[in-house]
């Protein structure tokens, strides 16, 4: 089997691994640099942390496991579930922790992998596991350099910091801000929360799992394996249709949204100014069921006006004691900023200079024996992510004998060409261009984040490597 370097350890680098080890092959390394694993859920340990994905779905299709507390469990239990594979499956002993991929070469037959601490090692294929939301998003504020408080990204929650008592200013209102909000009210003096567009909610229907169920899950495999089946199905039929434009639950789901809102919000005023006014789908809709009662709260407001700088002593004319910028991630620069070049010089900076994008978000012309793990257009506004890296993780396996055989596998531009047509015509049909900004767009408004068919459609297209993409038909 071809040897493998896998950068990141968090759900798409771990299951590479984890499927190269039950096919028993242990010529791969896995580079992470990080001081542990886990990816997106070693990274967010904010206040109230959790995934909008039931957990039962939301996990790994071969590790199902009987014991989550409740459908939506909190970031420790996803974590402690990653780290729970990690060791089930033995991989733990290839994974170099703390060591970061800074550059990836391909030298004409395998490539040539550099470390931060200029270690140099030669693989015969490169898998990419570092994810859409790995790299947190600062915003570019005048002033923001002069406060004289405490700031942090949500992302990196300084743990140190006792919020009971102080003055918050929260900028972004997004799904992180959405989940730690309604934990830190309680306990701070005051908080603003800077909103520049509102974002559509739908209650989330949470719920706990009682021992007997639990011991159901674990004793009646069956019974877990119809559960997991029955989320897949609701959200790809109820939630993806609502992503479309003329999909039928658009109105359905705006309708939910809008229940939530008029039940959780008495004053109208707070009200209008928390209705978006753009398609419901556009940006991603939030699953919350505390985030408006934590805005109603009489120390906390919403604030509108935009931020026009930040002073030594807080945001505009007010004052904090603390920023918490909960203002996302960098997620158009798929990859950077580890320089990968190419073919005959090619990088890949410089190759998606007018977006990212790749063959099934899996390949990449130029980039031959170059596999990318949750890469463009691959990300979903309503079903697991989990379920695409699975798909690609088998889509890469079934490449692998091919590589072994004949050598170096890069996709021909022309199947690159026309997967693009198609993604463009598909992307036609859905609601993420249709008045507003969101992190599924890159700067020029393209979107490089998204999927735009059903999971269904592409776990059919990525079943196996079709071999005329790749000139060998
Ligand atoms: O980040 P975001 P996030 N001035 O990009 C605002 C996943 N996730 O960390 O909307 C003022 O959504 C920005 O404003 P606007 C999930 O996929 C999932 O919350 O651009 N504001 C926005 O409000 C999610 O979508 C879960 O106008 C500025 C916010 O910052 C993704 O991660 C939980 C600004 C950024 O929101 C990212 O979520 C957490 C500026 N200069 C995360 N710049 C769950 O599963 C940015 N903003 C529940």
């Amino acid at each position: 089997m071809p040897s493998v370097a896998i950068i990141g350890a968090g759900f798409g680098g771990l299951c590479m691994a984890i499927r190269l080890q039950m096919a028993g092959t242990a010529t791969y390394t896995v580079f992470e640099k990080a001081g542990d694993i886990g990816g997106t859920w070693r990274d967010n340990t904010y206040p109230g942390a959790g995934c909008d994905v039931p957990s039962h779905l939301y996990s790994y299709s071969f590790e199902k496991y009987a014991s989550w507390t409740r459908r939506y469990p909190e970031q420790p239990e996803i974590l402690a579930y990653l780290e729970r594979c990690a060791d089930k499956y033995g991989v733990r002993p290839r994974i170099r922790l703390n060591t970061e991929v800074v550059a990836a070469e391909f030298t004409g037959e395998r490539w040539r992998v550099t470390t931060a601490a200029g270690d140099v090692e030669e693989f015969d294929v490169l898998v990419a596991g570092v994810g859409q939301l790995n790299r947190p998003h600062l915003p570019d504020i005048e002033g923001m350099t002069e406060f004289t408080g405490t700031s942090f990204h949500s992302a990196r929650w300084n743990h140190g910091h006792d919020l009971t008592g102080r003055d918050v200013a929260v900028i972004g209102n997004g799904s992180s801000a959405a989940q730690f909000v309604p934990r830190i009210a309680p306990i701070a003096r005051r908080v603003d929360l800077y909103q520049r567009t509102p974002n559509w909610v739908i209650p989330k229907p949470d719920a706990g799992f009682t021992l007997p169920h639990r011991l159901s899950f674990r004793y009646l495999p069956f019974l877990q394996r119809a559960y997991r089946e029955w989320i897949y199905r609701r959200v790809e039929a109820t939630f993806y249709p609502a992503l479309r434009r003329n999909g039928w639950s658009a109105g359905y789901v705006r309708g939910l949204a809008l229940k939530h809102l008029r039940d959780q919000v008495p004053d109208p005023e707070l009200r209008a100014r928390l209705t978006p006014g753009y398609r419901i789908g556009c940006k991603r809709i939030l699953l919350d069921n505390a985030f408006y009662p934590a805005l109603t709260r009489p120390n906390v407001e919403v604030v509108t006006d935009p931020i026009t700088r930040i002073t030594p002593r807080g945001v505009g004319s007010r004052e904090h004691d603390t920023i918490i910028y909960a203002t996302g991630f960098e997620t158009s620069d798929f990859l950077a900023p580890i320089e990968i070049t190419g073919r005959a010089g090619r990088t890949l900076a410089g190759q998606w200079k007018r977006g990212a994008e790749a063959y099934l978000g899996i390949t990449v012309p130029n980039f031959p024996n170059l596999f990318l793990l949750y890469g463009p257009n691959t990300n979903l506004g309503h079903n697991s992510i989990v379920f695409m890296i699975e798909c690609q993780v088998r889509y890469i396996m079934a490449c692998l004998p091919h590589i072994a055989a004949r050598g170096p596998m890069e996709v021909r531009q022309d199947a690159m060409d026309a997967w693009r047509q198609r993604l463009e015509r598909k992307m036609g049909e859905m609601v993420w261009q249709d008045g507003c900004r969101s992190w599924y767009q890159n700067a020029d408004g393209k979107v490089t984040g998204n999927w735009p068919g059903t999971t269904t459609l592409y776990r059919r297209l990525t079943r196996s490597p079709r071999l005329e993409a790749y000139g060998w038909g």
